[in-house]
């Protein structure tokens, strides 16, 4: 009565069940948030593209194999789905392969197993059973047989890989760069699909623990010997300890560069409140960030390591499982609890992970927060919102803390609701610079609010409040714009690099202001925050110096090999004279400099890629 099934309609038929299946579960059981019809889109397409890859490959096994290769992948999927269905509705994340060597999170998860199941899950098996009946040889109306030929196999096999191909390519429109930079597990399951992003993993996991493998103790002594010699400066200043026993609250303002400090616009100041916070700080005027592929992770990481990220990808996600001796870890033993504020998924960077990892003790992730459609602009909750809602965590702190409360507004392509803009837009051809005024002063009066609230609350007494831009927000694709508005002819490389600045205040409420013009950068905060809280960092593996302290190093190297000295900036090639910009001849003397500054990151890479530190903890 039918006709009967054959190879190439079974793995057609396979393909369309198990994709249904699969989209089902992305779209209405994990939490997958889809913010435009392109991603909508993608989600739907990729679950029937990967599946059409996978089976479709049953048509190269021998004739008797292929039926089995069809059932063996359906069970298989199936499972990994379902596992990682399990482990979504405890963590609200997806498995890698760390979790599942690591095994910790995967016996909390032992624990609570049948509370992770309903009913309907068995739903999701409908696909398995109808495809194992369908290929059964007895069913009256199936009977498989193989009789692709070649020409038409290879016509299949180009087919999968032409829509595998497609998916990739909108993927990448959608967030470019994302299988360099990673950025979250959400944005790649979403994209490419949980297969690939298994496979992404698994090939990003391989790597570096083929590195860390080949790696033995004996680079490390070189590498501390340049830093003793280098990096560690013993001058003895009047600032160490001033700041003993208070909390540290550490705010993050993102994409914050120093050219919107003490400048205007349309004849108004950009940043009023930040302005007048100098005169009762230490305000560093010229701090450089150090950031690459990671961003804000990137910046997290440099400071809480003083180790350089990496040239490629967010170390944040490949190197989330080495041995750091982190900040917070050490803050931990001076008796500090540590925590970070952020409004954002917790799996953004992989912060979930690499946060237990430096010994941060609690995470407020977006699920602290109340986002509702009236409170969230652009990334999420708007930051006078984050703010506000956070003061009730961070009064219950217990004391002495350490937090870092990461800011999002300010972020690109930096968009704003009407009613909180209060200064006028920019009226350049870049859309993305006209716009970031409005965020930049926007975040100025979330800073002037968030002190009020310390101040209200009796946190700020006790406390050493340090404020920091994480990276550049105005990128190169603006130039023009940015030089119209500094009044430049054009963005030379030198002015690319003084554009790296990003502010950085260390306020001690009682202490007098001052300005420091010495060069600086990300990787002096670990040494310079404990040097104030009077915490002996002699012991820390580290490229930074405390930025009070007399023998400081006469670099800051930026992670592509530029670096600024006390009177030259050497990028793409050239010397150029820090305080006029005009082009210097380059002498052996300019050379040598430039290998030390560039040795930082060699060896600094070193560290990473070979998981060094774990042999230094050793030797302690
Ligand atoms: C995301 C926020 C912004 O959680 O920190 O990240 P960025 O894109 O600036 O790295
Ligand atoms: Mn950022």
């Amino acid at each position: 009565m039918f006709k009967k099934l054959q190879i190439n309609q079974l793995f057609v038929i396979a393909s369309l069940f198990f994709g249904i299946k699969t989209y089902v579960i992305y779209r209405f059981l994990f939490n997958i948030n889809l913010e435009n019809m392109m991603q909508e889109t993608i989600l739907f397409i990729n679950p029937f593209v990967s599946a059409f890859f996978m089976f479709a490959l049953s048509i190269w096994f021998k004739k008797k194999n292929q039926v089995k290769y069809i059932k063996v992948i359906a069970i298989l999927g199936s499972v990994i789905l379902y596992l990682n269905l399990m482990f979504y509705r405890n963590f609200g994340d997806f498995l890698t392969i760390p979790i599942l060597f690591q095994g910790s999170n995967a016996k909390d998860l032992g624990s609570s197993v049948l509370n992770l199941i309903e009913w309907y899950d068995v739903l999701l098996f409908l696909d398995l059973a109808a495809i194992f009946y369908l290929a059964k040889p007895n069913v009256s109306f199936t009977q498989v047989t193989a009789t692709m030929r070649p020409k038409r196999k290879k016509f299949v096999l180009s087919l999968s890989v032409v829509f595998l191909l497609g998916n990739y390519v909108l993927a990448e429109i959608e967030r470019p760069q994302l299988l360099q930079r990673g950025f979250d597990r959400e944005y790649l399951v979403k994209n490419i699909g949980l297969f690939n992003f298994h496979l992404y993993d698994i090939v990003q996991q391989s790597r570096s623990k083929a590195q860390r493998v080949l790696a033995d103790g004996n680079e490390l002594s070189e590498i501390i010997t340049y830093i003793d010699e280098e990096a560690t400066d013993t001058s003895e200043t009047d600032t160490f300890g001033i700041a003993k026993d208070k909390n540290v609250i550490f705010v993050w303002l993102e994409s914050l560069q120093t050219f919107v400090i003490n400048n205007e616009l349309h004849g108004e100041e950009v940043t009023p409140f930040l302005n007048d916070l100098i005169d009762d700080s230490y305000y560093f005027e010229n701090f450089y960030h150090q950031t690459e592929q990671g961003k804000t992770s990137d910046s997290e990481f440099i400071t809480e390591t003083s180790l350089y990220p990496l040239p490629s990808g967010a170390v944040y996600f490949t190197h989330s499982e080495n041995t750091y001796q982190s900040l917070p870890d050490l803050l931990g033993e001076a008796g500090y609890n540590s925590s970070v504020f952020h409004a954002n998924n917790s799996s953004f960077w992989n912060r979930n992970v690499m946060y237990d990892n430096l010994g941060i003790d609690h995470f407020y992730d977006v699920e602290a927060y109340n986002v509702t459609d009236a409170n969230q602009v652009g990334w999420g909750l708007k930051d006078k919102d984050f703010f506000k809602q956070s003061m009730k965590y961070l009064t219950s702190l217990e004391e002495p803390y350490y937090t870092r409360m990461i800011t999002l507004t300010n972020h690109h392509p930096f968009t704003l609701d009407e009613e909180d803009a209060t200064l006028a837009p920019y009226d350049s051809n870049s859309k993305t610079l006209n716009h970031y005024f409005q965020t930049v002063r926007y975040l100025d009066e979330s800073l002037e609010l968030f002190f009020e609230e310390l101040k209200a609350s009796g946190e700020y007494e006790d406390s050493v409040i340090v404020l920091m831009g994480d990276h550049y927000g105005i990128s190169d694709f603006h130039d023009r714009s940015t030089a119209r508005y500094l009044e430049k002819e054009e963005i030379t490389p030198y002015d690319h690099i003084q554009l790296q600045r990003v502010p950085m205040y260390i306020h001690i409420p009682g202490e007098e202001g001052q300005v420091i013009s010495d060069i600086a950068g990300q990787i002096d905060i670990k040494p310079t925050l404990l040097h104030l809280l009077g915490i002996d960092g002699s012991n820390e593996i580290g490229f930074g110096t405390n930025l009070f302290g007399e023998n400081r190093k006469e670099f800051i190297t930026l992670r592509d090999g530029s670096f600024i000295g006390d009177d030259v900036i050497y990028t793409k090639d050239s010397f150029y004279d820090r305080s006029t910009g005009e082009v210097v001849e380059t002498t052996d003397a300019l050379l040598e400099l430039k290998e030390r500054a560039q040795q930082e990151l060699t060896y600094s890479d070193q560290l990473i890629y070979g998981d060094l530190l774990r042999f230094h903890d050793l030797n302690k």
